[in-house]
């Protein structure tokens, strides 16, 4: 027995040691990141770190909204995979979205425009060729990213800090014969393939390309135009259907301020898996439409679960005295902790409160709806127990002085990023929830029912609500 106590020791001492160099070796990468952030202006510092590399990359030109850009970044990524390329991340923007442009004018502006707009709003109003620019907040990738998930998988990138015309010249001393370009003329341009053989659909894209073609390539830097959209990406292969799913659930966001104040509410409202939450989109005409829809399906949900139960309770048998108790209690903060009380102890452990009627479940609802509780007063008078971000003022006031939220931004009093990452908290908070209902052909929604599958593969919850 001796000779296996002394094997074991051993395999547990290297483990430390490795865990130990692992960690000096984490340190050590992050202090170099450090430096290269707080070199963004330097213009000379990435000029001698051209190595002579075999070491081949792609990128690509960003644009759209949030959701929309970590879809070209997460298909940017399954590309980076299957061409065996560094993936080049450009620079994510939180502000107000800019739009598609053929690939040499998107160029142009990303290269000249946010810039200009810190110089001169006027130079970025309407009519100039910097129109769009005037509220882009560019920021680096895994200030907002979770991209643990990536290095595990073999998938190498790095960040471009800035997205001037010389910068693959100068910061990878490339002549023009090593760049390869995969413009697009129109925003669905080309669709790309996974093999030669796969037949899906082109669907609204001009052109196909194969990945085999691209793979051809011996370039050392290839730059596509746009690759948003969740159908750019022609996937068959089992493996590339499964890591474009598993990068689209993992590749989450992480801003510190984020987690923290997502956490303060999760736990405000009894923790993770005591609410159930939805998203209701109000803010474009199309989405206007559905939220009727939305509501439809949540009130289903949390009658179709208390069926299920043999609990159905309609509403002549909702207490009313609970309902006018709780009506009567107008302060958010006073109002949630007399839900509270009515709650089930803990899904996880205890089944549902059989008294419970549905219409009195704790509600998380993400919402770009300006101040809910008036514009969708409705919805609280069905729903006593339904809450949002605005029920939670401090949260709202420590989000918008944190400090230092982005190299790119910490200049800038008050912070310009803080109230950008009001929806990320709204997402992070209804991904906890015991179920989740979404609006319907929002990306927003996506990533939320992605990440709420994700919690709930982790924390399986009793079927009902
Ligand atoms: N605070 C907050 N903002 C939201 C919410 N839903 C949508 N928004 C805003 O609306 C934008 C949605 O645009 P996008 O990300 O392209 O998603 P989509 O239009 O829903 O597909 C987000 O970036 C937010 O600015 C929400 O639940 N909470
Ligand atoms: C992938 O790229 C890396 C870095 O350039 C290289 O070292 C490696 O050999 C390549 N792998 C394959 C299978 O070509
Ligand atoms: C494509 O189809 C041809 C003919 O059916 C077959 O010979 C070839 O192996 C297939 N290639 C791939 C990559 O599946
Ligand atoms: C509601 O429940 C009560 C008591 O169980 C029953 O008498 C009544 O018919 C129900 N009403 C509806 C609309 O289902
Ligand atoms: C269940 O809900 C009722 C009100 O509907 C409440 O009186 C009771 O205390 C709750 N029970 C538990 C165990 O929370």
């Amino acid at each position: 027995m001796t000779p296996s106590l002394k094997f074991i020791w051993t395999i547990c001492l290297s483990g430390l040691a490795c865990f130990i160099l692992l960690f000096i070796k984490i340190q050590w990468q992050t202090t170099d990141f450090v430096i290269q952030i707080s070199s963004i202006h330097n213009n000379n510092y990435f000029s001698s770190s051209s190595s002579i590399s075999d070491e081949k990359f792609i990128t690509y030109l960003p644009h759209s909204g949030l959701h929309n850009q970590r879809i070209a970044l997460i298909n940017a990524m399954v590309l980076a995979k299957q061409l065996n390329r560094t993936l080049i991340m450009p620079e994510l923007n939180m502000g107000r979205a800019n739009y598609w442009r053929e690939s040499k004018k998107l160029e142009r502006q990303l290269s000249e425009c946010p810039l200009r707009a810190t110089i001169n709003k006027a130079a970025v109003g309407h009519g100039t060729s910097c129109s769009g620019y005037s509220r882009y907040v560019p920021s680096t990738v895994s200030n907002v990213f979770d991209l643990s998930a990536l290095a595990p998988l073999g998938i190498r990138v790095t960040q471009r800090y800035n997205m001037g015309l010389d910068y693959f010249e100068r910061v990878y001393g490339a002549s023009p014969s090593d760049m390869v370009y995969i413009r697009d003329s129109s925003r669905f341009s080309y669709r790309i393939y996974d093999h030669r053989n796969n037949t899906m659909d082109i669907k609204n894209f001009e052109q196909r390309i194969d990945i085999e073609d691209l793979q051809a390539r011996s370039e050392k830097i290839m730059v596509f135009g746009s690759l948003f959209s969740s159908f750019r990406l022609a996937l068959e292969k089992p493996e590339w259907v499964w890591l474009w799913d598993h990068l689209f659930t993992e590749v989450a966001f992480h801003h510190p301020t984020v987690i923290q104040q997502s956490l303060d509410i999760i736990g405000r409202l009894g923790g993770p898996g005591q609410f159930v939450s939805v998203h209701v989109r109000t803010g474009d005409g199309v989405f206007k439409h559905v939220m009727d829809q939305t509501f439809e399906q949540v009130r289903s949900r949390l009658s179709s679960n208390m069926d299920n139960n043999d609990l159905a309770v309609n509403d002549t048998t909702l207490s009313l005295d609970t309902l006018d108790s709780l009506e009567s209690i107008q302060d958010p903060t006073g109002r949630l902790d007399a839900c509270l009380r009515l709650q089930p102890l803990n899904p996880f452990i205890s089944k549902t409160n059989s008294t419970l009627n549905p219409r009195l479940r704790l509600i998380y609802m993400a919402t770009d709806a300006p101040d809910p509780r008036r514009t969708l007063h409705l919805l609280y008078t069905e729903f006593p127990c339904l809450f949002s971000l605005s029920d939670f003022p401090d949260v709202i006031t420590n989000t918008l002085s944190a400090t230092a939220l982005s190299p790119f931004v910490e200049d800038q009093q008050p912070s310009r990023l803080g109230p950008l990452l009001f929806p990320l908290i709204d997402a992070e908070v209804a991904s906890h929830g015991s179920a989740f209902v979404g609006t319907a052909k929002s990306t927003f929604s996506k990533y939320i029912s992605y990440r709420n599958n994700r919690f709930l593969n982790f924390y399986p919850i009793p079927k009902e609500l």
